[in-house]
């Protein structure tokens, strides 16, 4: 299979210039590609990583990429796919998401300024000057052509300012720079579906600046969609963000492991390397043995291991085991702190009686509630069962120290933490 071959079996094309051309010219030598990424937030999300991934595709059959941050874009605010203006952020809080976004794509990449380039437009976007840039960059563009582009059609009726209008012109500016940059010549630009208009405004800026001969192409991937229509990269808490400290790397295992059967085999074309071979055998083994949950497992894994490492994939399939199983005699403290972050919890000084401690968690509508859940052997502390109302619950017998784990039937965690 062909790169682009390969890009299509695992559905990762939307749309394609020129793809006769590109198949000829990716056979020639390799090709130098870039995909843009403004700091909007603090952190990138499970979203972002499939544009990484792609750009690893090309990385790994010696193609050369260049990652953009969009330090200049990003204080302007791009339109597409946004149904209305979108806040404007301080030049400085786009500068430290900058800097964020850089850290995070060092995870990924290694860039060696040779086949693995990091870029940031406020490099040359701060220096355009006015005039010049209405007279260099203004000319070739159409607002006719710019009309009709869907971020700005779709918005013509709800409002767009010039600051959003604009937009496009700044992308296309980087596409040509770096087409022209002798160090560079980036001639292909890649992004998720929205960013068609952006894209092949660039390409007629190249064409219109070079020449038509000028041997340019921009592939668009798609935007992820769930079979059942809601939002991928979502859950009850919110975006799946890449940064640990917001989206915990035990949430993100929970969050792929509990991938459905019917989007499974989609997300591993999309976001691992795994080979056709591989995910034709975990596409069977959905069909014949959908309990063992393999391809879930497979994707979890293939993600965990590039995002997090293998350290913190590790720790979330023995949490999740370990919980789903009842056993929390295995888990440390560290465990406990990252599988109970969202369980009702109480934070405690003093000795607590489990009757006590169960009403006050939420465990159990009244003391009397309580009382028959713990003769019913429906509870357990710290993985064994206690058939005794007076247990007391105290600081000595509690893991490390630190917590006590209440479960109370098969699926309800609550947690005591203790304050020294
Ligand atoms: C800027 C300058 C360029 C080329 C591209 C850009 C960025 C582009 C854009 N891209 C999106 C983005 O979102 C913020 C992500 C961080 C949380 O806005 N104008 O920056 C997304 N992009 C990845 C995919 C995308 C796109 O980073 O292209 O389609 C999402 O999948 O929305 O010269």
């Amino acid at each position: 299979m062909s790169l682009l071959e390969e890009l299509k079996w695992r559905g990762l094309i939307y749309d394609i210039i020129n793809e006769e051309e590109l198949e000829k010219r990716l056979k020639e030598k390799p090709i130098t590609l870039y995909c843009g990424f403004d700091p909007t937030a603090e952190s990138m999300h499970i979203g972002s990583l499939l544009p990484m991934v792609t750009l690893m595709r090309f990385l790994k059959q010696g193609h050369r990429i260049i990652i953009l941050i969009g330090g200049g874009t990003g204080l302007i605010g791009d339109p597409s796919g946004k149904k209305s203006a979108r806040t404007m952020n301080e030049a400085e809080t786009v500068q430290q998401w900058a800097e964020a976004f850089k850290k995070q794509f060092s995870r990924f990449f290694s860039f060696d300024n040779k086949t693995c380039i990091l870029k940031n437009n406020y490099e040359w976007l701060s220096q355009l000057k006015a005039i010049d840039m209405w007279r260099d960059y203004g000319q070739h563009f159409s607002i006719n052509m710019m009309l009709a582009k869907e971020a700005i059609k779709s918005r013509l009726e709800s409002g767009i300012t010039y600051l959003e209008f604009s937009y496009m012109i700044m992308q296309s500016i980087d596409f040509l720079n770096m087409y022209l940059d002798d160090n560079l010549c980036c001639e292909m630009q890649i992004g998720g579906q929205d960013q068609w208009g952006n894209i092949t405004a660039g390409l007629d800026l190249i064409r219109k600046t070079v020449g038509p001969e000028a041997r340019v192409f921009g592939l668009t991937i798609p935007l992820i969609t769930k079979n059942d229509g809601t939002k991928f990269g979502k859950t009850e808490s919110g975006t799946v963000w890449l940064d640990k400290n917001i989206t915990t790397p035990y949430e993100m295992y929970q969050f792929l492991i509990n991938t459905t059967d019917d989007d499974v085999i989609r997300f591993l074309k999309y976001y691992t390397f795994l080979s056709k071979e591989e995910i034709d055998g975990l596409e069977e083994r959905v069909q014949t043995k959908p309990h063992l949950r393999e391809a879930q497992k497979a994707l979890a894994r293939e993600i965990m291991l590039m995002v997090h490492g293998e350290a913190a994939y590790c720790q979330a399939v023995k949490v999740s085991e370990s919980l789903f199983n009842g056993d929390i005699k295995n888990l440390s403290a560290d465990d406990i702190s990252v599988g109970f972050k969202d369980v009702p919890s109480i934070t405690t000084k003093e000795d607590i009686n489990i009757v006590e401690a169960l009403v006050t968690v939420n465990a159990a509508s009244s003391r009397r509630a309580a009382r028959e859940f713990i003769n019913n052997g429906a509870v357990s502390v710290n993985g064994d069962i206690i058939k005794d109302i007076n247990y007391l619950i105290t600081i000595d017998k509690a893991i490390e120290n630190a917590f006590t784990v209440i479960r109370r039937g098969k699926k309800n965690y609550y947690l005591i933490k203790h304050k020294k």
